[in-house]
Order: C-alpha cells, then structure tokens, then sequence
C-alpha cells in the first residue's frame, strides 16, 4: 500500500475475518463476573469494550498493537530515517501502526507526513470561533470547542445524510480523523498565539516538513531543533493507552451514536480537560511550583519526603503519580526521563533535576498509604518538565500538547469501530434500590 486508507482497507476484511470467527465459537463465553465492586469502583477490571490499537498490562505497562515504548523506539521511522533534523520517532509511524499494526516504511510515513501538511491550514471560519475566546478561557475548552465547530465540514455527516450504506461507514470516518489530525496543530497554535502570544498563529505549513515540524513551527520553537524531538516523542507515546481511559472511552461512546470523529474527539479533549486525567501534568507544575516556593530549587530529599507527607495530609494527591490499571513505573515516564539524561541541555535543568529525584522519593512516600495501588510515577510526572525546559512555560497549554497526541489513538479507534460494525454504547445501570433487590 502506498497510502494509509489503502493499507487500512487491506487490513480491515482480515479483522472483519477474526471478529466473526470469534463471535461463531465464543458468542456466550465469559470474560469474568461482575461484581457490585465493579459496579460501584469505575468499573475497574471489567472487560467491556473491543479497542484495536493497543492493550495496557498492569506490569508491563502500553504496547501498541503487541509493541512496546522501547520496540516502537527501534523499529517506528523516524525524523533521522526521513532526513529531518532530530532523531525521535515521528508520530505519523505511530498513527499507521495504531491504524494498521504494520510498521511502516519510511517512505510511506513521507507520504503520510506531506497528506497531513496539505490538509493542516483550518478553514476561516474557526479561526473567527477561535479569536473571539477570552484569553481568560482556559485553552482545552477552546480546543475542545474548535474541535467540534470543525465537524461543519465532516465527511462522515455528509455521507450519512445522504444515506451512505452500513459497510461504507468507515471510509469517511477516516477521512475525517486524517482531516482532524492534519488541524490539531494549526488549532492549538492558535491558541497558543492567542492566549500566551507566542508563534505567529499564521498555520505556515511546510509541506515538506512532518507534523510536528510544521507543529513547533507554528508554536514559535521551530528553530529549537531539541523542542521539536522531545514533541515528536512526547505526541507519539501519549497517542493511545488502551480503551478505558477517560478521553479515549468518551470518543469511543460519543461515536458510537455516530456522531461524527470532529464531535466525537471533542467530547474525548473535555475528558481529557479533568485533573485526574490529561490535566495532571499541568496539576505536576503547580505542585512542582508551590514545592519550589516553600523548600526552594536545591531541596534535600528529606524536605521533599516532608513536603509529599504535607500533600498526602491535605487531602490532595499527588499529581503524575498512581494510576487506575498500571501496577509499575510508566514506560512513557521512564521514555521521557531517557529523553532528558541522554540531552545534555535538559540533564541539569533544575525542574528536570527535581522530577528525577521527586520520582525516585515519591513511591516510597505514597507506598506508605496502604490504600494507593500504584506508587510509581505516570507519564504526567515527567512531561511539563521537558516543555519547560525548552521555554514552553505556560502549563495551561500543557494539556492540549497531550490532546493533539490522543487523536493518534482515538480516532483509528473509531475508523474501526464503523469498519467492525460495532453498535451503540448501552451498558445496564442499577438504582440503590434495583441493587438491594436483585442481590437480595
Ligand atoms: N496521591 C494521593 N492519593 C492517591 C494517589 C496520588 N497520586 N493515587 C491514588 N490515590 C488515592 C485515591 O485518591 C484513592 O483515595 P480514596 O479511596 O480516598 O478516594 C485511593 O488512593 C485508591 O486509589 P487507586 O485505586 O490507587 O487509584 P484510582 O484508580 O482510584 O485512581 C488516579 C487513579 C490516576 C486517578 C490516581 O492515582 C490519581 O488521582 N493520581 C494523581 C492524578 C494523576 O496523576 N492523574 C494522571 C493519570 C494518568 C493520566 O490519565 N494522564
């Protein structure tokens, strides 16, 4: 295949193919019992929902179609193997494996790279939407607002008006999610422009550039070749992280009704915008900040353990840190803490320096509580620091960088839902009272 749709449309009758055997032989197999546990806990460990792109073990953390952080960092093409300037994994390599579990080649990710710069600039009329925002409002929910002001022209929507057959659904789906792919930069830098006054907010896009060339470009940190690789790595290993998760399970509900993918991932960014989620590595630099203020940049680890106490007795958790599924540090941590040991530039940066040891202080003081699962730090411990280091110091636009990642997870999700056929979300819910009856 020589373009994405093409090897998608190769892949989707082999899963067609899977899923009907499955459905043939095991139709009434259990996958577990529920229990009023599940029910009342956020329905933790339920087994509930078909997700392509990647499965999360609690021990081992993310793989992506079978392959973890550190194999996608061999095997992924690159900004080296595709002759830009840096050496991460590019984030359209991750988009073709979530979509197809291939690997692509470099030159097919070339391909991929120059259809999103031609379809990267937004139409005039979201740029309006976007300019008349207060700059007071926080920048998800523009982000999410101008998300779903884009399905104006939705390919899907069209279609489905005029009656486009059950089978067919998935090939606008993706043209939508390309398209939305192709705009979250432009959209995000504008409001970035906007809000904190840095790049030109103009969508100058090089067609020759990959995503997040064009992506720091229109950011203002073009010229830092260090800022564009650490976003290169940053969107490709917070692309997807299984189902459940918050923003990726919204995408996956709202979509079910068939909403369309611009209505669907905008939904998703709301879920993302909650501090339990997306918004932690926000949350991780204003605790980082108020720890700085009150025992300075040079703490002993005896201070920070004090300060991390002080946190717990507040009744305030301590953001980057636990998490619903994983039992272990998060590989998208210990990728990003890579990143800046083997980058001289950010190695003695004192944030940088400060996560490092926070993490190393953190499990030992939350291992203490017998009620937290998970100790260890999450890929939101680690992330602001880098962005910081490289001068993006505004952390209320730290979570729509995580949000113009997502959608590499999100939407191929949905592409796979309309091409497996899958139906309307509608789990069973109790009441108090259905509950006393029926476990009477
Ligand atoms: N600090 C303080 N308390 C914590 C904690 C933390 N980092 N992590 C968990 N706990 C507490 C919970 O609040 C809960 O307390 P409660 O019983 O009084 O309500 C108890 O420990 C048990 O929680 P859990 O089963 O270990 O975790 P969970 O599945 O309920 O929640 C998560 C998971 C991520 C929401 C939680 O660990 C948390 O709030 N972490 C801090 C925020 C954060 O970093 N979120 C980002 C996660 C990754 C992402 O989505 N980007």
């Amino acid at each position: 295949a020589s373009t994405l749709k093409e090897a998608v449309a190769e892949a989707i009758p082999k899963k067609q193919e899977r899923l009907k055997a499955l459905k043939a032989k095991h139709s009434n197999t259990s996958l577990g019992d529920i229990k009023l546990d599940n029910l009342l806990g956020g329905m933790r460990g339920l087994k509930v929902m078909l997700w392509e792109g990647s499965v999360l073990d609690a021990e081992r953390g993310i793989a992506f179609h079978g392959k973890s952080i550190p194999d996608c960092e061999k095997e992924l093409p690159s900004a080296k193997d595709l002759g830009l300037k840096g050496k991460e994994m590019l984030p359209e390599s991750m988009l073709w494996l979530l979509l197809t579990g291939e690997v692509p080649t470099a030159d097919q990710v070339r391909g991929l790279s120059a259809e999103l710069a031609s379809k990267g600039k937004l139409p005039s009329y979201v740029e309006k939407i976007i300019d008349s925002f207060p700059k007071t409002l926080h920048p998800m929910t523009q982000f999410a607002a101008a998300t779903a002001a884009l399905n104006h022209d939705s390919a899907f929507s069209a279609a489905y008006t005029k009656g486009i057959k059950k089978a067919e659904y998935w090939s606008p789906t993706f043209d939508d999610s390309i398209d939305l792919i192709a705009k979250l930069p432009a959209v995000a830098a504008r409001i970035y422009y906007n809000v904190h006054g840095k790049g030109d907010g103009k969508q100058a896009i090089d067609p020759n550039l990959d995503l997040i060339g064009n992506f720091s470009n229109m950011l203002g940190y073009g010229d830092s070749v260090g800022m564009t690789d650490f976003l290169r790595l940053y969107i490709a290993i917070h692309g997807d992280h299984e189902g459940g998760n918050v923003s990726a399970h919204t995408s996956h509900l709202v979509g079910s009704a068939l909403s369309d993918p611009f209505l669907s991932y905008s939904a998703a960014l709301l879920g993302l915008a909650g501090p339990l989620h997306g918004l932690a590595n926000q949350e991780v630099l204003v605790w980082f900040k108020g720890m700085q203020e009150s025992i300075g940049q040079e703490a002993s680890d005896q201070q920070i353990e004090k300060y991390l106490e002080d946190t717990l007795a507040s009744g305030r958790v301590v953001p980057g840190y636990g998490h619903a599924v994983l039992r272990q540090p998060d590989p998208r941590f210990s990728a990003l803490s890579r990143f800046y040991e083997q980058t001289p530039e950010l190695r003695d940066q004192p944030l940088v320096k400060m996560v490092q040891q926070v993490s190393k202080i953190a499990p030992v003081v939350l291992g203490r509580s017998n009620k937290i699962k998970n100790p260890f730090p999450n890929v939101d411990a680690a992330s602001g620091a880098g962005l910081t280091a490289y001068g993006m110091t505004e952390m209320n636009f730290y979570t729509v960088v995580f949000g113009v990642s997502r959608a590499l997870g999100a939407l191929p999700n949905l592409v796979m839902a309309r091409a497996l056929g899958l139906p309307i979300e509608r789990p069973k819910s109790m009441s108090i009272e259905a509950l006393e009856k029926s476990l009477k």
